[in-house]
């Protein structure tokens, strides 16, 4: 055989092992033998020795290949990954949904449901159809390059499958080990005397991020892939459940249980039922995921600089432990409200050490009558501050102690009131350096004014040292009173000046957020902004005004009437001002930027629900364009009963084709 024909033969091994590979791992369903695969790969194996200059890293022998690693190189994503945020119970999830829909407008929306599953989050690199990289995803920002280990998980292509395959792809998913993997692989650690893992999450974590790639190749790890980013590609979906498809037709596992759903009860109801089901499957979960469907709802909902607005994790129920109130002490928060918290005896919940747990206010104390000394359920779920559940009395011994909430704050030392109506009791002294630091914390915080560097520990030496007492007080900052801080070298004061300066820039929502008013959020936050567009104007608005802004309530709308009519916040806002902080206007929302905004619809064929020109005239108040002949302008061709001609030109076009239901999904319908 001559060196091209040799180069051939390598290369048609590849594909039908490839392939094979693909139905074994991802859809479960083999077409050969072992002996046959073996036979293969054997002689692929052979030519590749014999012919090194082809190898590749996206032969299927190179799955385990190379030397092990000293350490991994780090991996900045090309863009953040963001996390998720949890529900934990059926009123967040409705509160998830009635959010939304507020927001877009909108009486109904579809979602695509997930199982979460307990895994490692990864992000995957596709260029041409190959994979070139592979990363834990870390903190989001910075993960691990795990490249050599990702590649000895079978169900990972190396290669993409189908006609549709992008220039850039970069692929999330969740790596994870199922349960009689875990177990064999924990018995056998046992046997050689080796430390066993807690759970499979743990141990797949552990086995992706082995030096020596051949160890992470025998321990089966598994993936299920659920977000991507089309950096560069023909095909773009218009709804996550038809990204999902993508992925599956690229040759990726997507988990089987995804499905489609057309409410929230819906999402409460199989939450429901996995609750029981979930030991069934194979391989550990911690909840469902809720995503909405329509991409262009998505982009408009947008993120928080954690996660994105449009998903929601519903957990499980949360993981509960036993362990023992040794005190319990009470924090000042940014309005003054004290939160009583138990100091715990530390103990492991759900993979965390739990030292302490909040305790809510006092009514909560005295409705489950914790007292110091008490044996109690401490429960933790996901991101959320630990609970309290309830005490054991059985294990009451009468030494315990009653807790009396502080009639003088613990910080300051000023009188602390419960007014009427209010659960917490208050510190009522504005100046309390506690609230202070928190109002500071909240002000520099990245969804806030995004002050880089000024965490809590340089909050509380600023507020400590006297330098700030204020908010305006942190435009009044000098570099020399910085460096005389201890632990602040010459560069971070610098730094600190700089992110301080750049804050002055961001834009209305971010400082109304910022304010920490009462109820407002950043959800809120960004209607007010986008409704009043300045900050003149909402400070000037009258409760009746507020409450004409879909998304604004009563209670909102009285704690912003209130917060501006007071004297000391309208002072500090003057400061502020009169220091440089220039908030940027907002454009203000009109029916131009509908959902539809900037994308061009034609139809073909009768659609059954509407006319023509119904279909129509709904695009265009959406802030589409409808039109009637085609031309590689055209965003998306709905289909109806009898299509023309006009649905082949679109395929030659690559033109994303819809059919009607999924354009009336689109349409919220
Ligand atoms: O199954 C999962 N663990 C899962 C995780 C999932 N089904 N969907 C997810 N979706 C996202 C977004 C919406 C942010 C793309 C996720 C995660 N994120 C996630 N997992 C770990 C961090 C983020």
């Amino acid at each position: 055989m001559g060196k091209e024909e040799i180069r051939k033969e390598i290369e048609k091994l590849r594909e039908i092992i490839h392939h094979h590979d693909y139905c074994y791992y991802v859809l479960n369903q083999p077409e050969v033998s072992d002996q046959e695969y073996d036979a293969l790969m054997r002689k692929l194996e052979e030519l590749e020795q014999q012919n090194p200059e082809f190898i590749a890293p996206d032969s299927p022998t190179q799955r385990v290949a190379g030397k092990p690693l000293e350490a991994f190189p780090s991996f900045t994503h090309a863009r953040p990954l963001l996390s998720l945020s949890n529900a934990f119970s059926d009123q967040e999830m409705i509160d998830f949904d009635n959010r939304i829909k507020r927001f877009l407008g909108v009486d109904s929306l579809n979602y695509v449901l997930e199982l979460k599953i307990d895994g490692l989050a990864v992000n995957l690199r596709y260029q041409n159809g190959r994979l070139v990289n592979g990363a834990t995803r870390g903190d989001g920002v910075t993960g691990e390059d795990v490249t050599s280990n990702i590649r000895t998980i079978r169900s990972v292509p190396l290669r993409l499958l189908g006609k549709r395959i992008p220039h850039l792809l970069e692929v999330q998913g969740e790596v994870f080990m199922r349960k009689p993997d875990f177990e064999r692989l924990n018995r056998v650690r046992e046997e050689r005397g080796e430390s066993t893992f807690a759970n499979p999450r743990n141990a797949a974590a552990g086995s992706l991020r082995q030096l020596d790639a051949r160890i992470t190749a025998e321990r089966r790890l598994d993936i299920f892939v659920y977000g991507a980013y089309l950096v560069e590609s023909d095909y773009q979906p218009v709804s996550h459940w038809q990204l999902l498809q993508f992925l599956k037709e690229l040759g990726f596992k997507v988990n089987p249980h995804c499905q489609l759903i057309n409410s929230i009860e819906e999402a409460i109801a199989l939450h429901r039922e996995w609750e029981e089901k979930r030991k069934d499957l194979d391989y550990e979960i911690d909840g469902l995921v809720v995503k909405v469907n329509s991409l262009e709802y998505q982009t408009r909902l947008g993120s928080t600089s954690k996660s994105p607005r449009w998903a929601i994790a519903f957990k499980f129920n949360p993981t509960l432990q036993i362990s023992k109130v040794l005190d319990i002490k009470v924090n000042v928060g940014r309005t003054g409200a004290l939160t009583p918290v138990a100091i715990l005896d530390p103990v492991e919940v759900g993979g965390a050490v739990v030292k302490r747990a909040t305790l809510h206010n006092e009514d909560e104390i005295r409705r489950k009558d914790v007292r110091i000394g008490d044996w109690v359920l401490v429960s933790r779920a996901g991101e959320v501050i630990p609970e309290v559940v309830r005490v054991l009395f059985e294990r009451r011994t009468g030494e315990e102690k009653i807790f009396q909430m502080p009639t003088s704050c613990p910080v300051c030392g000023s009188p602390t009131v419960r007014e009427e109506g209010e659960a917490a009791w208050r510190c009522i002294n504005l100046n309390c350096p506690a609230q202070v630091k928190e109002r500071i914390q909240h002000w520099a915080s990245r969804d806030a004014m995004d002050i880089e560097g000024l965490g809590e520990k340089l909050v509380d030496q600023l507020v400590d040292t006297g330098l700030v007492k204020t908010i305006p007080d942190l435009y009044r900052l000098e570099k020399k009173q910085l460096v005389a801080l201890e632990r602040m070298a010459d560069k971070s004061a610098d730094n600190l000046i700089r992110a301080i300066q750049a804050s002055k820039e961001r834009n209305l929502d971010r400082f109304i957020y910022a304010l920490g008013i009462r109820y407002v959020g950043q959800f809120v936050a960004r209607i007010l902004a986008e409704n009043f567009g300045s900050l003149d104007r909402l400070m000037n608005a009258s409760q009746e005004e507020l409450l004409a802004v879909e998304g604004i309530g009563p209670k909102v709308a009285q704690s912003i009437v209130q917060f501006f009519s007071n004297r000391e916040n309208r002072a500090l806002i003057r400061q502020v001002l009169e220091l440089g902080v220039r908030p940027k206007e907002m454009e203000k929302k009109g029916k131009e930027k509908g959902p539809f905004y900037g994308k061009t619809f034609l139809f073909t064929g009768s659609l059954s629900r509407f006319s023509r020109s119904e279909a129509e005239k709904m695009v265009e108040e959406r802030g589409g364009k409808a039109v009637t002949s085609i031309s590689s302008r055209v965003d998306f061709l709905v289909v109806g009963a009898n299509p023309g001609s006009k649905i082949d030109k679109a395929k030659q076009l690559g033109i994303p084709i819809l059919q009607e239901e999924e354009f009336y999904r689109m349409l919220g319908l």
